[in-house]
């Protein structure tokens, strides 16, 4: 069993942490602790306190949902260790204990202890993975939803939070009224200029709530944008063996992912921050080509061989990359549609990045499932593939490959499943609309494209509706997929 007191025993297996894990503060509050997390800024933070003294950056989790039970009480067991499994390409695989998270909240029935750890004198950085979604905003408009209605019920009730705003404003608050100096706020999500709209977001919310704290927040909390990435697949049943098999280990949740990883960060916080630089991540004046450059890339790369794949019946993104029609639909959006709109970046050789993204995707020992990249695709496309298709439209340019996958993605939202008449399972919050919008194609070619919150106003772009109305009629008339894929 993975805890402190084996600690010692295991280490005769696989690295454990060497700094003294009992001299570490709570500098950082991480809410949203998925795998990602564990894959990347905790194995940073880890790596950092390996290197040298950084005990004021020990991590505390917070999960705000009631999903978020299980890893606190595994982490909670495990005094907040885990193991990252790394698996490279030629099979090797590194495992080592990560010893960065010294403690969990969780927020949902107890959100005091929450707000008191976020406006603690130690807390230095409040950090985000929240996904896409949780940003509680319009994907086509980008505008804050007052709907929600736990949004409703915080401005109501400030001392009761529910979703990251209400306790980013209870704890901001807290901290101004004890004369604490202001926490930066650090997004980790896949979102363009992330740091911008959790700005943006938060106060749209504050001002709403109490606007003079809003002023404050505005003029003292520190929103650097990042660009992050490693890729981190669902860990699985057979993860858990491997560790238990290998060495004996019993870890309830360890982690695995591949040995790739970046972090490009603006240095911009308010309250300190770890010395990153010295572990490898990058800090830069303008994080902004970066992001667009990794979503546009990498991210929308992923959702062209998930959702395609998902119909083809490929199980995992390796598989895709097995099937040469992938491949090489793969490279001609990524260079005819997606590159196009870059900006050119200093020092960076966007061949060689499209290569390597074609290399991870390929690693045949990462099994990424394609049903983790289709998730919550109406959270990720707009940003990852339908901005890719406004940019292409404003431009001239080509927007065929996109256009299929979005066509695909009607096809997979309607039926759940793929050309075989295998059922998909679909995981996405909006999946009843998608699925009641999807479903009147036959009659109205058009009708999915009609969501205005995820698609704008691509209903009127005739070159568009023309594309996507010819595309979409073919995969229902027939669903296999790589038929329409060779002849684009
Ligand atoms: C993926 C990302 O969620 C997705 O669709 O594209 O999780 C991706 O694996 C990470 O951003 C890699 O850094």
């Amino acid at each position: 069993m993975l805890n402190s007191n084996n600690l010692a025993e295991i280490s005769k297996q696989i690295p454990t942490p060497t700094f003294d894990r009992k001299s570490l503060k709570v500098g950082m509050v991480h809410v949203g602790v998925g795998g990602f997390h564990r894959a990347h800024q905790a194995f940073y933070t880890h790596l950092l306190q390996e290197k040298e003294n950084a005990s004021e950056w020990g991590i505390c989790g917070i999960g705000l949902r009631e999903g978020d039970q299980k890893i606190h009480d595994i982490l909670q067991k495990q005094n907040g260790m885990y193991t990252l499994i790394i698996k490279h390409p030629d099979g090797r695989i590194d495992s080592q204990i990560i010893g960065s998270i010294i403690d969990f909240k969780l927020g949902y029935d107890t959100p005091d202890v929450v707000i008191d750890q976020m406006a603690h004198p130690d807390t230095k950085i409040v950090s985000l993975t929240i996904t896409e979604g949780g940003y509680n905003f319009n994907p086509a408009t980008g505008e804050f939803d007052f709907e929600n209605a736990d949004i409703q019920h915080e401005l109501q009730h400030p001392n009761d939070p529910k979703t990251i705003y209400g306790f980013l404003t209870a704890a901001i608050k807290k901290r101004k009224v004890q004369g604490l100096p202001a926490f930066t706020v650090m997004s980790c999500d896949n979102i363009q200029h992330n740091g911008d709209v959790a700005k943006e977001m938060l106060l749209t919310f504050a001002k709403k709530q109490n606007e003079e704290l809003a002023a404050y927040i505005e003029k003292e909390v520190s929103f650097p944008n990042s660009m992050v990435d490693r890729i981190t697949p669902v860990t699985t049943q057979a993860d858990i063996n491997y560790l238990e098999n290998t060495y004996g280990l019993k870890d309830e949740w360890p982690v695995t992912c591949e040995p790739f990883i970046q972090w490009v960060i603006e240095d911009n916080f308010s309250n300190g921050r770890p010395e990153f630089e010295k572990v490898g991540v990058q800090f830069v004046p303008d994080v902004k080509p970066y992001e667009k450059m990794k979503l546009r890339l990498l991210n929308a790369g992923h959702s062209v061989l998930g959702i395609l794949g998902a119909i083809h019946g490929h199980p995992t993104i390796n598989a895709c990359m097995e099937d040469d029609l992938f491949v090489t639909y793969l490279r001609a959006f990524m260079d005819e549609e997606a590159t196009p709109i870059l900006d050119q970046l200093e020092g960076i050789d966007l061949t060689a990045y499209k290569d390597s993204l074609q290399e991870r995707f390929a690693n045949p020992n990462i099994k990424d499932s394609v049903s983790r990249i289709c998730s919550e695709s109406s959270a990720k496309l707009p940003k990852f593939l339908i901005a890719t298709i406004q940019d292409n439209l404003a431009n001239a340019g080509s927007i065929k490959f996109a256009t299929l996958v979005i066509a695909a993605w009607c096809y997979y939202s309607d039926k759940g499943i793929d050309k075989n008449g295998n059922s998909i399972a679909i995981i996405d919050a909006m999946q009843d609309q998608l699925h009641q919008a999807a479903s009147k194609t036959q009659s109205d070619p058009l009708a999915f494209i009609r969501q205005e919150s995820l698609f704008g106003n691509l209903i009127n772009e005739e070159r568009f509706t023309r594309i996507y109305s010819d595309l979409v009629q073919k995969i229902y008339a027939d669903p296999d997929i790589k038929k329409l894929m060779i002849q684009l």
